[in-house]
């Protein structure tokens, strides 16, 4: 008779809910689905790919970042207690992100286990802080329901990690196959949004004469791009998108820019300018003291998480909250506005459209000419290698940006219009760019990765284990280091509260800077890539378009440029 164990009942979940690679790293317990794998590549069925990633934490990432271009499940397997503590904090990171992530790892803990407080020993309680729910399957458990539960709570929206903990039986015993239903995969559907509530929110931002729009992850669905274009036309308003999606083109008239973290260019002054806010699907989770709104502005929340449950909000609340789906919201909210909006306020508004674009040109054209009179700066202008990084991308590539003193430099000169052209990292975990780019190159083959990183984010990435992941999986991403030698955020704040001048001894003695730095084209090379470290600003170019052909030829690349100092 065939055999039929729990390993194969869940390469059907995994099949069934469209999930095409799994990010792992085994201990024994993973051995049994590793075993269905190959049970099933010999029987000609398919199965999902196992992407062996060499440290967990890439696994994750690379899932978060898969799940950003592809919009699928995700499924991370890791060897019990301790793949779990490696995971590290990219499950901060799925979580802040709202990444529909299932991670499993058995228990091998026995019942006497306890605690140094003898409690008893409990896996689930380290990750319990992060995911949307965490569950143990064990022998009595049917395998599939729960599996099928722990993906249907993960998609539902909003959406979030959940902790599979497996006992040593599930995936080894005999399953019956009768047992395996098709799951539907259908997720609760959001009570339409309250019409009075919308109507209130038209009449507010139609009394505005600042209104701002800032979408954070509008963009995670595709038709709400051309909606939210609808409702910035609709309306006359300025959009400033977050910076984790490509939720609005920069391209358009009424584009406040993509919102940067402080970083080299302080804040983004639409925020302090508006005196409406509509904020759709945006946790406002880093706005800074100087940038946060006007304390009498007013702000209009809507989110399926409106109170952004698990995770610290700005502090200082709304004015009205609703929740709702916002492809299903920002349509309506388009109808409301446009039965409410008269001739005269068709041509006020037809101004302020104007006066918006007109920035807009302006603004634009502001940032091209301070990155070109920055050509020659040595050390290398964050400006001058982001334009330069503008010229080598096309629309479609897929932009991973995890930068932090510079953010600015790229949201300025780096255009993104095409869904799902732009991903970053919602949370605070800074080795997100490494692994996540990886992902998203799996999730799309065809495309061109581009992952801007810090030099911080570049050691905290686990590289090597990327680099090999990327290679041995034919998923070969354009890694481009803005490095700057140096922690540069705690920099500035350690150098205003010694009140002295950091120089590089202090530096040193300090533990600021990460100087000299690692070389990174030997790291590149080690795992079979293209590696070159950049410090002329005429090389940046031509360094830059060699490693796009050595990538687009099937080579990872890793262009190291550097940067002024700590800045
Ligand atoms: C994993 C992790 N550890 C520590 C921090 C705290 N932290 C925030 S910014 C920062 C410095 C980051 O340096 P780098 O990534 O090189 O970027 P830069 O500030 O130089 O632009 C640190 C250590 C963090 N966010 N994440």
């Amino acid at each position: 008779m065939e055999r039929y164990t729990g390993a194969e009942a869940f390469l059907e979940i995994l099949n069934t809910n469209g999930i095409s690679s799994v990010f792992f790293n085994p201990g024994g317990d993973v051995c049994p689905v590793q075993a269905a794998v190959c049970r099933y590549r010999v029987a000609g069925k398919h199965a999902p790919d196992m992407v062996l990633c060499l440290h967990e934490s890439v696994a994750l990432a690379a899932a978060i970042g898969h799940y950003m271009v592809s919009g699928k499940p995700q499924a991370v397997m890791v060897h019990s207690e301790l793949g779990t503590l490696q995971l590290a904090g990219q499950v901060h990171n799925a979580q802040w992100g709202r990444t529909p992530v299932v991670i499993l790892a058995q228990v091998t803990a026995g019942p006497a286990r306890t605690d140094w407080q003898k409690q008893p020993f409990d896996q689930r309680i380290m990750l319990r802080n992060f995911v949307k729910w965490d569950v143990e399957i064990g022998p009595r458990d049917n395998l599939h329901e729960k599996l099928q539960q722990a993906f249907d709570v993960a998609m539902a929206e909003p959406r979030g990690p959940v902790y599979v903990t497996f006992t040593h039986e599930v995936f080894n015993h005999p399953f019956d196959p009768a047992d395996i239903r098709k799951p539907k995969l259908v997720f609760p559907a959001f009570p339409k949004a309250d019409p009075a509530v919308l109507t209130n929110i038209a009449d507010i931002l139609l009394h505005a004469h600042h209104p701002l729009i800032v979408a954070g992850s509008t963009g995670r669905y595709i038709e709400n791009i051309r909606a939210l274009t609808d409702l910035a036309e609709t309306l006359a308003a300025p959009v400033m998108s977050g910076l984790t999606r490509m939720n609005f083109p920069t391209t358009h008239p009424l584009c406040a820019g993509i919102e940067h973290i402080g970083g080299s260019r302080g804040i983004n002054t639409a925020l302090a300018e508006a005196d409406v806010i509509l904020s759709l699907d945006y946790d406002m989770p880093y706005v800074p003291a100087a940038g946060s709104p006007k304390p009498d502005a007013g702000i209009l929340q809507v989110d399926v998480d409106p109170l952004t449950v698990g995770r610290p909000l700005w502090g200082r609340g709304a004015d009205i909250f609703l929740q709702a789906d916002s492809r299903e919201a920002i349509p309506a909210l388009v109808r409301i506005l446009r039965q409410h909006i008269t001739p005269a306020k068709k041509a006020e508004l037809k101004s302020r459209y104007a006066l918006l674009a007109a920035k807009h040109l302006r603004e634009r054209q502001d940032y091209r000419d301070m990155a070109l009179s920055k050509a020659q700066d040595s050390p290398v202008s964050p400006d001058w290698l982001s334009y330069c990084l503008a010229q080598i991308m096309g629309p479609d590539t897929i932009l991973v940006n995890h930068l932090i003193s510079q953010a600015a430099s790229p949201t300025e000169q780096i255009d993104r219009t095409e869904p799902f052209s732009l991903l970053a990292c919602a949370g605070g975990n800074i080795g997100f760019a490494v692994g996540a780019a990886l992902g998203a190159k799996i999730a799309a083959p065809d495309k061109t990765v581009v992952s801007l990183l810090t030099d911080g984010g570049f050691y905290w990435g686990c590289p090597v284990s990327a680099l090999w992941s990327a290679r041995a999986y034919k998923a070969p991403v354009l890694y481009v280091i803005f490095n700057n030698r140096s922690y540069g955020a705690i920099r500035q704040i350690v150098e205003s509260l010694s009140e002295s001048k950091i120089s590089d001894e202090l530096g040193f003695a300090s533990g600021l800077d990460i100087d000299p730095p690692v070389d990174s084209s030997l790291v590149a090379r080690s795992c079979g890539g293209y590696g070159r470290i950049v410090d002329d600003p005429a090389k940046v170019m031509p360094v830059l378009k060699t490693a796009l052909r050595h990538v687009q030829n099937g080579r990872s690349a890793i262009v190291d440029v550097m940067l002024p100092k700590g800045v």
